[in-house]
């Protein structure tokens, strides 16, 4: 959860060319807005207390008098309200409201088709109502960017498109993982890495064509928006461009995802990742007519009464399979505080009490989809031989907040059960499941396994004849009984910490 009293990290400024000055950002010492706002209104008798100051972002945009400003969420949505004009010599100043923080936002300016962007990992809230106004430069927000000109762009563009071939976006990533890597990323582009700097030599040729004079906001040539090129074909298609240098003018995006997947591949997303916790991502799938895993229907009503007013709920709790430990010190293990905590974020097999979200809220890809997700941190141990991997077990409710079992459980009787293994390797645990499959990662009577007495065991107790499926998997995302790829990308990320430097 964000605090808007979190300090903000020192970033890291370019000068001239060559990787140097940090700047360090914390201005606030005294940072505890809650705190504040709980003394001053007490102090005066609950009386209404004034909106904090204003924040405003300053730079130039580099030959770009009369760009327009504006803000874009790490899914490259415009967030509303966020938006200024360039002034004589590029000069802008974006003012911010101070209750609002920002966090994995890319700030964009557009001069008809022309485009610069700054990632911007992290600006914070102000710390209380009674802050004064404040002022950032944008290369104290924007690791690696002095002004708004093509090479914010190309780091941007690079971390986007590594996220996206990690199944994420820049909105999911973590902001000092996002920090880490613009700053390592900028300064291998500045050592003359041939594969970033390929791609920096595509960015600046379409940056130089893309016309200023004319075009509209659809027509600009990048997107950060997952799911696809991060070059619109709109801006293709408005005009002609040679995205590869050859001077003939190219109308697919082949050559540019060429150049940015080689770019991509020459370095690391620098995450440091929580050691004894991580995310899992809990997903089902409700909708009429689905196929199992035999691809054959079944009615995901059959126990419960298909309503309006019901929603989908997770229950559950670590498995007894998992293994403690039954001295203090002893590694390897889960500790009963660990069991304890895990067990809670699952709902304790109390039924109806941990909702899963199809609003596109709360790590869910899509709104109203029929996809049911929920994001839990639950305690981890790293698989390594000999060490029995963290497992759950949980099956998924339909019903009202607080119902009782009777007409909500997916199953009566048995239940999910699944090792909290990373095996697509992007630290998180996805598992995307059918709400009522009887085919899948349940225990017992389980509808694939019927000669093997329908029991679904562990990987490493399966008989050879007898296939396991209690760890995340690619999955049949739409429905037709072929397995098509990973679980459909959820808005959240996998849990990380600052890098130690
Ligand atoms: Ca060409
Ligand atoms: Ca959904
Ligand atoms: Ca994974
Ligand atoms: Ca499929």
């Amino acid at each position: 959860m964000h605090s808007p009293a979190r300090e903000i990290r020192p970033l890291y400024r370019r000068a001239n060319g060559t990787a140097g000055a940090v700047a360090l950002l914390c201005m606030v010492s005294a940072c505890n807005l809650d705190g504040l706002i709980l003394t001053e209104s007490t102090r005066v008798g609950h009386k209404q207390l004034p909106d904090p100051a204003p924040q405003t972002v300053t730079g130039a945009v580099v030959n770009g008098s009369g760009a327009a400003i504006s803000v874009l969420s790490g899914e490259g949505k415009p967030l509303g309200g966020l938006a200024a004009v360039a002034q004589d010599g590029g000069k802008f100043q974006l003012q911010i409201d101070g209750t609002t923080a920002l966090n994995n936002v890319v700030l964009q300016a557009r001069l008809g088709r022309r485009q610069w962007l700054a990632l911007v990992p992290e600006l914070p809230a102000q710390p209380s109502v009674l802050a004064p106004p404040r002022t950032f430069a944008l290369a104290d927000l924007s690791p690696g960017v002095l002004q708004m000109e093509p090479t914010g762009t190309v780091l941007t563009l690079l971390l986007a498109g590594k996220l996206q071939r990690m199944g994420q976006s820049l909105g999911s990533a973590s902001s000092s993982a996002l920090v880490d890597t613009a700053i390592a990323v900028h300064q291998q582009l500045l050592a003359g890495d041939p594969a970033l700097v390929g791609f920096a030599q595509v960015v600046a040729r379409l940056h130089a064509q893309a016309k200023p004079e004319q075009g509209t906001e659809q027509e600009v040539p990048f997107t950060v928006a997952t799911g696809g090129s991060l070059l619109r074909m709109a801006f293709l298609q408005a005009q002609a461009v040679d995205v590869d240098g050859d001077n003939a003018a190219d109308l697919t995006t082949a050559a540019f995802d060429a150049a940015l997947a080689a770019a991509t591949d020459a370095f690391q997303f620098k995450a440091c990742y929580v050691p004894n916790k991580i995310r899992v991502v809990l997903q089902t799938r409700l909708l009429d007519n689905p196929k199992n895993a035999n691809c054959e229907s079944f009615l995901p009503y059959q126990w419960t009464d298909k309503k309006a007013e019901k929603r989908v709920f997770i229950t559950g709790g670590i498995h007894k399979d998992t293994l403690r430990c039954t001295a203090a010190g002893q590694t390897g293990c889960l500790t009963q505080d660990q069991i304890d905590a895990g067990s809670a974020a699952l709902g304790n097999w109390k039924p109806n009490v941990v909702p899963l979200f199809d609003d596109g809220s709360h790590g869910d890809g899509t709104a109203g989809d029929g996809v049911w997700t929920a994001a839990l941190d639950l305690p981890y141990l790293e698989p390594l031989a000999g060490v029995t991997p963290v497992r759950i077990a949980y099956k998924y409710t339909y019903g009202q907040p607080s119902q009782g079992w009777t007409d909500s459980e997916e199953f009566p009787g048995n239940q999910r059960i699944l090792e909290l293994v990373d095996v697509s390797g992007d630290h998180v645990i996805t598992r995307f499941d059918l709400f009522a499959d009887e085919t899948s990662n349940k225990d017992k009577k389980n509808g694939l396994f019927s000669g093997c007495d329908g029991q679904m065991k562990w990987l490493d107790q399966t008989a050879t004849d007898c296939p396991s499926d209690t760890r995340e998997r690619k999955v049949d995302i739409d429905g037709d009984c072929v397995i098509d790829g990973w679980p459909p990308a959820s808005s959240v990320g996998p849990l990380s910490v600052p890098c130690k430097k």
